[in-house]
């Protein structure tokens, strides 16, 4: 059985919604983020780098036990050891990592600065609120044309909806209105939402 170490945020719950939708057995270790959990001894012997999600495979690729963190590498990792959520062949494989890395260097730390500086920083910092705000709304742009183009990100349902979707569910905190400025966007999340695996995925930790 897979160990999953994640807390309730969107890098956390990528893993989550790909072990249900596989449907693989996995067992969840809460990393509590805001109690300094993360800097452990026990779990920085998992991941050196002090952020969730991680997990640990007993069953690896060579049969031993393997340890991984990054959710990207995650992702992959699931999806190439069940065969599920990412095409075979290298052009499909291609767009997928293509938009998973549009996701993990652009959404993941661009959003999360604007939820930062929107909601959690100490004293209100109005040029660092512009910088990211304006940064979040032109990736939505580039998600919003791509999507009025295709069904899913990649073109079929793939890790690469899975990794962008939890961000998206944080719209509120970004100050961005889907429905009204990037309807693509919108039609896009109420599929993926609307999939059972997804929703468990996000009820992660419970
Ligand atoms: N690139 C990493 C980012 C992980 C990350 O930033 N995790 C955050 C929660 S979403 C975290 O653990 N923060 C705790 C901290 O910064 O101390 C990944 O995708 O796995």
């Amino acid at each position: 059985m897979i160990d999953l170490y994640t807390w309730s945020t969107p890098n956390g719950r990528k893993v989550s919604i790909m072990l249900e939708e596989c449907g693989l057995p996995y067992r969840v270790h809460p990393i509590d983020i805001s109690k300094g959990d993360q800097f452990g001894p026990d779990y920085v012997a998992i991941n050196p780098n002090s952020k969730i999600p991680a997990i640990v495979d007993p069953q690896g690729p060579d049969g031993r036990p393997l340890a991984l963190f990054e959710s990207g590498a995650i992702l992959v990792y699931l999806a190439d050891k069940t065969g599920l959520f990412m095409p075979a062949d290298a052009v499909g494989r291609y767009q997928v990592l293509q938009w998973l890395m549009f996701q993990m260097g652009g959404i993941g730390p661009m959003f999360g600065q604007t939820h930062h500086f929107r909601r959690f920083a100490p004293e209100p910092v109005p040029y660092a609120v512009d910088r990211y705000s304006k940064e979040t709304r032109r990736l939505y742009g580039v998600l919003d044309k791509r999507l009025a183009e295709v069904e899913y990100v990649a073109g079929a349902y793939s890790i690469a909806d899975m990794a962008i979707y939890p961000w998206c569910q944080r719209s509120d905190w970004q100050g961005v209105d889907l429905a009204a400025d990037f309807p693509s966007v919108k039609r896009w999340q109420d599929a993926v939402a609307a999939r059972p695996a997804v929703a468990r995925g996000m009820a992660v930790p419970a």
